[in-house]
């Protein structure tokens, strides 16, 4: 379809799969993750598989001066940005909050609140969209900020910020031709688990035995159906999980 389409934490899991999902689709990718190197692999491949020219930039969201320097940047070079996903985040550590590591819970709400903030600070009000009366913020959030669970206060309470941030948003934009959806997943087999558990692949893996959880390529699908919606129509909020699941952590898994 020819729009630019901004995707941050775009080298793994959902990310990774919506890029090449747009890129298929026929837009152009603006990635952003903290790897180069994979950034370039995935560049590399979305240019030959779909001839389209991927843009990729070292950014960590958390990092207000660079979101500001970076997202200038990409404006320069690509004009304006269509759709902004706002997918970068993490979850780290699983423990009960009286005995979190205040470490983990700063780069928590850092990237999945600061980071999503920082980055749509810049784009809402720039050429691309609320100048120009048009745009899509497309913000993952996820069935934890739905449902809290045990050892996650503080991931859950990240991602519940990410929909009432999404609803705010949206009420500040309503006289605009503006769209703004959060996007709850479930269960979804990425590296997330790995990252949780600070690279512990054995309690990674555990996440998800007997139980076939989403894959990124379904979220991807999913966000690709709601950026491409008529443009009377707005999906504001949805849910995603595998069929075996009922609610956050509510999972049946087979012995
Ligand atoms: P992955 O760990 O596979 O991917 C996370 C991506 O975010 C990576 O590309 C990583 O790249 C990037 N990232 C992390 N921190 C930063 C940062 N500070 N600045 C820029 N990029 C960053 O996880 P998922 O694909 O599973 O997670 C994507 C989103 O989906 C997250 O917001 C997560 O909370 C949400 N989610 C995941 C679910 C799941 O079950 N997997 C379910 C519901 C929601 P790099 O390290 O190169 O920076
Ligand atoms: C990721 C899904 O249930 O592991 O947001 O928190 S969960």
């Amino acid at each position: 379809m020819n729009r630019n389409v901004f995707i941050t934490g775009a080298t793994s899991g959902i990310g990774k799969e919506t890029a090449y999902a747009f890129a298929k689709n026929g837009d152009n990718v603006i990635l952003c993750a903290r790897n180069l190197e994979k950034l370039k692999e995935i560049k590399a491949d979305i240019d030959r598989k779909y001839g389209t020219n991927a843009y990729i930039f070292v950014l960590d969201v958390t990092k207000y001066n660079d979101v500001v320097k970076f997202t200038k940047k990409i404006l320069e070079d690509v004009k304006k940005v269509d759709v902004l996903i706002n997918n970068a985040g993490l979850a780290l550590g699983l423990d009960k909050f009286q005995d979190y590591d205040i470490v983990d819970i700063e780069q928590m709400i850092n990237t999945n609140v600061k980071g999503l903030l920082y980055v749509t600070r810049q784009i809402l009000p720039s050429p691309s969209m609320v100048a120009n009366d048009e745009g899509h913020i497309i913000n993952i959030g996820s069935t934890a900020g739905i449902y809290a669970y045990a050892g996650a206060a503080v991931y859950c309470a990240t991602k519940s910020a990410v929909k009432v941030l999404s609803d705010g948003i949206r009420i500040d934009t309503i006289d605009k031709n503006i769209k703004v959806t959060t996007v709850q997943p479930g269960i979804v087999e990425t590296n997330f688990s790995n990252v949780r558990f600070h690279g512990n692949m054995e309690q990674a893996k555990k996440v998800y035995e007997g139980v076939e959880a989403l894959k990124p390529e379904d979220i991807a699908n999913t966000i690709l159906y709601i950026a491409n919606q008529p443009k009377h129509v707005q999906i504001s909020d949805i849910t995603i999980m595998a069929t075996n699941q009922a609610t956050g952590f509510n999972i049946y898994r087979k012995k």
